[in-house]
């Protein structure tokens, strides 16, 4: 039976790669609201045969084969420089860089500072849940203070390691005019899709770098029952990492 002959769900977003769905991600993880918010924005803005989409490494990697666009993988962070290359060789594309707070904040962070710096017309989102989910929960740049991981076991020392890693901030900060910066959170989908959706837009008009951090819950690694998740992301994290938008091009101001 060919996919289109299979019965589907009737609210399945068109440009999910639909072979894949299932889809890999833990129960609970963030990852997949995520990406539903994007798969939901690209068939409103009907731009599913425009997009290339690239992951890195990292549990974002899973979502290698999640859309039914053309798609790339690329090492921490370097997806942002990937996607650039190919904005700038065809710019009729809308370029999607998507990875974890780890690749984007830390290993590969040169790549997201020197994208904004240069207001390159790409979009990044980036999952911030905490710490580094694939490689079975270390301490990352957004690590609560005391927050407890694999590599921090009595809680984040931040006069050791210091303060959680604030992203929208820095890239409101060092970006140009014509960017857009966000931070959503997958406790409030409506918003954060309304974000991804504006960050999406703010490519297609052309205007400048698009950023949005993400806040989610990795509950494997924080080993948290479904309330407890979620109650770390909507307390915990949300009261250190401020939802809201960051940069907004002026005419929208
Ligand atoms: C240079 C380098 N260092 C370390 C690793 C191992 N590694 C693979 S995935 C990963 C963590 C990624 O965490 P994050 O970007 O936060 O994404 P998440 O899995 O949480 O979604 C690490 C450290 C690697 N692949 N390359
Ligand atoms: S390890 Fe964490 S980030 Fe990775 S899929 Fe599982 S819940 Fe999601």
């Amino acid at each position: 039976m060919s996919v289109e002959e299979k019965s589907l769900p009737p609210k399945l977003p068109k440009s999910y790669r639909l072979e894949s769905k299932p889809h890999k991600f833990c129960p609970g993880c963030g990852h997949g609201s995520v990406l539903r918010a994007i798969a939901e924005s690209i068939d409103e803005l009907g731009i599913q045969d425009k997009v290339v989409y690239g992951c890195d490494i990292g549990c974002s990697l899973l979502s290698w084969d999640f859309f039914n666009v053309d798609s790339v993988q690329a090492h921490h962070g370097r997806t942002t420089p990937v996607i650039t290359g190919i904005k700038r060789a065809n710019p009729e594309v809308i370029g999607i860089a998507y990875m974890g707070d780890g690749g984007g904040y830390a290993i590969g962070s040169q790549h997201l500072v020197n994208a904004a710096n240069r207001n390159e017309k790409i979009t990044v989102f980036l999952v911030n849940n905490a710490n580094y989910g694939m490689t079975g929960g270390q301490m990352a740049p957004t690590t609560l203070p005391s927050q407890k991981t694999e590599t921090s076991p009595y809680g984040r020392d931040v006069e050791l390691t210091g303060q959680p890693f604030l992203g929208p901030e820095m890239v409101a900060a060092i970006t140009s005019e014509g960017a857009y910066v966000a931070r959503g959170t997958v406790s409030n989908y409506i918003q954060m899709k309304k974000y991804v959706k504006k960050a999406l837009e703010n490519q297609m008009a052309g205007k400048g770098f698009s950023f949005v951090e993400i806040l989610a819950g990795c509950p494997t690694n924080w080993r948290t029952d479904a309330k407890s998740t979620w109650s770390y992301i909507e307390n915990d994290m949300a009261n250190y990492f401020k939802v809201g938008e960051y940069k907004v091009p002026a005419k929208e101001e």
